[in-house]
């Protein structure tokens, strides 16, 4: 639990300063959220930080969330005057999704900020956004470390900059779950359980059903018991996959 409580390094601390002096400079920011948990996983002292620049929310990993979820939160950002766009950044046609849903909302010169809590796809987008892989991308939280300008077709510059988290928010299982969180050895067991017991509602009364589905799996240990740990990782990384099928971790506070 240690680690995660000192979860704050300081190229966090410089983002927020470099966010507060580029505003005024920037035609916009790209709020990237993760689509299935949109609200959770936003920034909340984003909104103070950006000033009056215009930001464009992105409900990235789209093709992990239920669609039917996804439908009401843009419905939901609609009604609350928020631009938003909802796409899968790994996907080809997302750079031509996010390019339109730019230009319908602010005008030239295109100067635009990624920004949003760690490993919701940041750079992974802007990688889609230049057609290669410019920047370092991976599938844990911090992987991003400094600000790097890259300059995109049609005169468009755009800024990658490391995630940000909220100290007071992050103890929130589901964002261990969704990987912005680091998770510590010893909760492993405890969010795997937790994660599949919402993601299979129907095995509802078998608390134990996650165990078993190690067991199948031949995760076990040197005496023929589950090993717990090791079917506990397969297990959030079959989350982090999409290997359980689509789920959605948050809805709407007006409801679906
Ligand atoms: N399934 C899925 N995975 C994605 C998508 N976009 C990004 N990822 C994965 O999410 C992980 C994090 O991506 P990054 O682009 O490094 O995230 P980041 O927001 O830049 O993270 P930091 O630099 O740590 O703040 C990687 O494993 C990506 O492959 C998506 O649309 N769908
Ligand atoms: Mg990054």
């Amino acid at each position: 639990m240690g680690k995660v409580k000192s979860w704050y390094p300081g190229h966090m601390v410089a983002t927020q300063k470099i966010i507060r002096e580029l505003s005024p400079y920037l035609t916009a920011f790209i709020e990237l959220v993760d689509a299935r948990a949109p609200e959770l996983t936003r920034h909340g002292p984003m909104g103070t930080w950006v000033g009056k620049t215009p930001r464009i929310v992105v409900l990235n990993k789209a093709e992990l969330a239920d669609q039917t979820i996804t439908d009401a939160w843009m419905r939901w950002y609609r009604a609350q005057g928020v631009g938003a766009v909802a796409l899968t950044a790994t996907h080809p046609k997302a750079d031509r999704v996010l390019r339109t849903a730019i230009t319908e909302r602010v005008s030239a010169p295109y100067r635009l900020a990624v920004v949003g809590l760690p490993n919701l796809g940041k750079s992974t987008l802007l990688n889609r956004m230049v057609g290669k892989n410019r920047v370092a991308t991976g599938a844990k939280p911090g992987i991003t470390r400094g600000p790097q300008w890259i300059r995109l077709d049609g005169g468009w510059e755009w800024l990658d900059l490391p995630g940000v988290v909220t100290p007071s928010r992050s103890k929130d299982w589901r964002l261990k779950v969704l990987g912005v969180v680091p998770v510590a050895p010893d909760e492993m067991e405890d969010l795997a359980e937790k994660a599949w017991t919402r993601m299979h509602p129907n095995a509802c009364g078998e608390p134990e059903a996650w165990v078993e589905w190690g067991r199948q799996r031949g995760f076990l240990t040197s005496g023929a018991a589950v090993d717990l740990h090791r079917t506990a990782q397969a297990v959030l990384i079959g989350v982090r996959d999409g290997q359980f099928g689509r789920h959605s971790w948050e809805v709407p506070p007006d409801g679906l």
